[in-house]
């Protein structure tokens, strides 16, 4: 082979499935569009929840426990008010970030902030990102990040925020146990980008606002419109995606690639492990407030006071 052609010679990653995510109700009365575990798609190594929320006061998530893996909140409009069993308690605004890793155990609440009455709807993003079994049970942390500290920056009509990873030289604060990017992408009428993924690492595109086209401009693209989820297959490390619309409007994804673990996984609700006797334990701690949930023994969330619920 010549070498100018094998020095050129970059793999683009193709669509090789798409989902419509349509709307269920989760929660205490929230809305949510899933599209990765759901039935047909239970996991998609190392992601095991993409959730698009919506929810109006007052309804929401209350308390709840998680164990096993990370959540990662992006809040799209509006904000969500969390608090949990430790007494750690904040806001999650309008373009802000949590990056949550539940580790050993964490009972929380994840509601509308009752100065957010005026805002009909509270919309975000929830990603559930599992961890290896080394990590599963870790002391539970956070990292939070308001929108005008995450990185972002903006080129020829694309405007990226960098909520984990680097992209161009731009650099997130966040720290990843499971190695995880994830970008949010605003691409203007005819823009493009040529995006590099590392290779074997899985990776999807979930499109928020108007009309795009993924995958390789020469070979073969799929077109997608708001809540649907692309896949990419592996054997590549590049993606090119394109705003190809004539209606004017821009083109918003987010694009999210993760290192796989490549271990068994049992779920069982909010508890992610390896094993079923993991999870039997899991319940076990939990029902008894041990190992991670002794401080759930006593508590109760304010928001779910203030209605009333439990
Ligand atoms: C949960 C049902 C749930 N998606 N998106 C069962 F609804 C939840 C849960 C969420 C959630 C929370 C936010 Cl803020 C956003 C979400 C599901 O809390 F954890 C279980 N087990
Ligand atoms: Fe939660």
């Amino acid at each position: 082979m010549p070498i100018s052609e094998k020095s050129s010679a970059t793999n683009t990653r193709l669509v090789v499935k798409k989902l419509f995510a349509r709307q269920q109700h989760e929660g205490f009365g929230a809305v949510v569009r899933r599209s990765i575990g759901r039935f047909e798609f239970r996991y998609f190594d190392p992601f095991l929840v993409l959730d698009e929320f919506s929810v109006s006061a007052p309804a929401g998530f209350p308390d709840h426990p998680h164990r096993g893996f990370e959540t990662v909140t992006y809040m799209l409009e509006g904000e969500i008010l969390h608090e949990d069993c430790e007494g750690h308690k904040g806001v999650i605004r309008e373009g802000g970030l949590q990056w949550m890793t539940a580790g050993k155990g964490i009972v929380h609440s994840e509601m509308p902030s009752s100065n957010s009455s005026g805002i009909t709807h509270n919309k975000g993003l929830q990603l559930w990102i599992n961890l290896s079994s080394r990590q599963k049970l870790v002391e539970p942390s956070y990292q939070e990040i308001e929108s005008k500290d995450i990185a972002e920056t903006e080129k020829d009509g694309v405007r990226v925020r960098v909520i984990a990873g680097e992209w161009n030289g731009v650099k997130s604060k966040i720290c990843t146990r499971t190695p995880t990017m994830y970008l949010d992408f605003t691409l203007s009428p005819g823009s493009r980008i040529s995006q590099p993924i590392p290779l074997h690492w899985n990776a999807f595109v979930y499109v928020l606002q108007g009309h795009g086209h993924f995958g390789d401009s020469k070979l073969q693209h799929s077109a997608a419109a708001a809540h649907h989820l692309l896949i990419l297959g592996l054997g590549g490390d590049m993606l090119e995606a394109w705003n190809g619309s004539d209606s004017g409007l821009p083109l918003r994804f987010i694009l999210v690639a993760g290192e796989p673990i490549g271990e068994p996984m049992v779920q069982f609700g909010p508890f992610v492990m390896n094993t079923q006797e993991e999870i039997d334990e899991t319940i076990d701690d939990f029902e008894n407030f041990r190992n991670g949930f002794e401080k759930a023994r006593h508590w109760k969330s304010q928001a779910a006071s203030a209605l009333g619920l439990f």
